[in-house]
């Protein structure tokens, strides 16, 4: 069987995984999932009714970081995580660093950030003060030589190339200010921007994003 991405390319999460099915060259199939209305079969493949998830020949499996250490030892071909135990660890490190303290921590504001609804002021101060904790920690550990964990292409850039994005436009949307300013991300992204792979993630998603958009604005 075919292994079965499902989720929707508006989502950063979809999207890691997505790019690493992509750079390893693995053959995958896309079934579109909306998450929202938890219906019982997506409660069945993805117990939290969240997406990313895929499909394998064993069953279902759900949350990113699983579907990701499955697919690197399930598809050896091109590696992205270093053979090396210590460097690994340092690439789960900075995917750690880059979704749980800066992704997990911006999401907070995506409400008001980009779908047009309310964040508390409580809410932005709290997030503010572990974005700046979460950045300087992020800053302490990622290379960008040239890629975040230095000079291999890794799960780190898988992560880093869809959430970063995310983090820097939510923090200028709501502080005026982004955070991740004094790091080059920019031109990381720039460079990442070039690759086939991201460019095709990237085409994907936005053209998903406007479906996404028409599909909430009918409802
Ligand atoms: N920890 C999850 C996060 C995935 C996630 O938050 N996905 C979002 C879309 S970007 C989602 O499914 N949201 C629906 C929900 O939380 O109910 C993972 O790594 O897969």
């Amino acid at each position: 069987m075919t292994l079965k991405l499902c989720g929707f390319a508006a989502s950063n999460y979809y999207n890691k995984i997505k790019l690493q099915l992509l750079e390893k060259g693995i053959a995958f199939e896309e079934e579109l999932v909306w998450v929202g209305h938890a219906h019982a079969t997506l409660i069945e493949r993805s117990p939290m009714g969240k997406v990313p998830f895929l499909e394998t020949r064993d069953g279902p499996i759900s949350e990113s970081v699983a579907c990701a250490e499955y697919i690197e030892a399930a598809y050896p071909q091109h590696k992205l995580l270093p053979a090396d135990p210590y460097a690994a660890a340092k690439v789960r490190e900075l995917i750690i660093y880059s979704e749980l303290h800066l992704e997990l921590v911006a999401r907070q504001l995506y409400a008001e950030a980009f779908f047009g609804g309310k964040v508390s002021d409580e809410i932005k101060e709290r997030s503010r003060k572990l974005l700046l904790k979460g950045v300087a920690g992020f800053a302490q550990l990622a290379k960008f030589a040239p890629f975040v964990a230095g000079a291999q292409f890794t799960l780190a850039d898988c992560a880093a190339i869809v959430h970063l994005p995310l983090v820097a436009s939510a923090s200028k949307l709501i502080y005026g200010e982004d955070l991740l300013a004094a790091l080059p991300v920019k031109d990381y992204l720039r460079a990442m921007s070039e690759r086939a792979t991201v460019r095709t993630v990237n085409a994907d998603r936005k053209a998903n994003t406007e479906l996404m958009l028409a599909k909430r604005s009918a409802q």
